[in-house]
């Protein structure tokens, strides 16, 4: 099935501002070269591009207090924030061409915002080998694309957490996290503290990919939305190598297709992000090539006629 939404907007947002290797702002364009556009279009769906928004240059500095380039950080994501509502405000489905993952941020606190506006639940699926859940004193980095999901549900700097005007903009009850094999120390503390609902790769050795999809989406129903954050390094390096932060054990390529059809059977994903693709780390474009595919799956592509 597709979303029930049928017309997407693109929006590319070129930055690497809170990563921790530069390229991330080559993605958006990197998927666009990969057909993306042309991919859903062809799928019968009323694809409009809106070009890049724009931000800061990356300074590319040592962190100051915890963090690295906030106020930067803080500009690209005011950015995202307003791009992301007028897509919804006009009734439009917004996919986000990262950019590192700390544009999650601006991304889902204008979903956020939408959803109680229009009185939907909000289910985030966040695909990902990290559980992106740092604080300035718990990170080992300083970059804000490890920390997104703190800071939506009211963890971080000041301007990250108030930036759709109030806090949190999320509860930990509305995340689902798939995928993840890499939590730092104090981080994992944290995670657990916040109640995250995460299926890790080791829940999904043990149960496998279908039975933590059916959790995943457990309880969703007409009146969810469900936004998707899909970081590229949720995949697993030997077919998806383009990411800053690889982490080998991830899911398969079947198992990602799965995750993809799966969420697409519901009808419900009303938003999109697809972030920390790194053109500059990658094979021919291998990665963006992959992300196509799996995003065709997103919005529909099986490979048959499913009754
Ligand atoms: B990504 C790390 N936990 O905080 C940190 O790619 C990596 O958005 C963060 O998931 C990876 O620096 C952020 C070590
Ligand atoms: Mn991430
Ligand atoms: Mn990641
Ligand atoms: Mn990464």
């Amino acid at each position: 099935m597709s979303p029930r939404n049928t017309s997407i907007s693109l929006i590319g947002v070129p930055t690497d501002i809170g990563a921790g290797h530069r390229g991330a702002s080559m993605g958006p364009e990197a998927l666009r070269v990969a057909g993306l556009g042309e991919a859903l279009s062809g799928r019968g769906l009323d694809v409009v591009d809106r070009g890049n928004v724009s931000g800061p240059a990356n300074p590319w500095l040592p962190p100051t207090e915890g963090y690295r380039h906030l106020e930067e950080v803080v500009a690209w994501n005011r950015a995202t924030m307003d791009a992301v509502a007028a897509e919804l405000e006009h009734g439009r489905l917004p996919i986000v061409l990262g950019g590192d993952h700390c544009l999650a941020v601006g991304s889902i606190v204008a979903v956020a915002a939408h959803c109680r506006k229009v009185g939907k639940k909000l289910r985030i699926i966040w695909l990902d080998a990290h559980a992106d859940f740092n604080t300035s004193d718990l990170t080992p980095s300083g970059n804000v694309h490890g920390m997104p999901v703190a800071c939506l549900c009211g963890h971080g700097p000041e301007p990250m957490v108030n930036l759709g005007g109030s806090s949190p903009a999320i509860t930990p009850d509305m995340v689902r996290q798939v995928g993840i094999r890499s939590v730092d120390e104090g981080e994992r503390r944290l995670v657990h503290e916040a109640g995250l609902d995460i299926y890790d790769m080791r829940y999904i050795d043990e149960h496998g990919m279908r039975r933590a999809m059916e959790e995943v989406l457990k309880d969703v129903d007409e009146d969810t939305h469900i936004h998707v954050s899909f970081d590229v390094d949720f995949l697993d390096p030997s077919f998806a190598p383009g990411v800053g932060t690889t982490v080998q054990g991830g899911p398969t390529y079947r198992e990602a297709q799965l995750v993809m059809e799966m969420i697409a059977d519901t009808g419900l994903m009303g938003s999109l992000d697809i972030v920390e693709l790194n053109p500059a780390l990658d094979e021919k474009n291998r990665t963006g090539l992959v992300a196509v595919d799996l995003v065709e799956s997103l919005f529909g592509k099986s490979t048959l006629m499913r009754a």
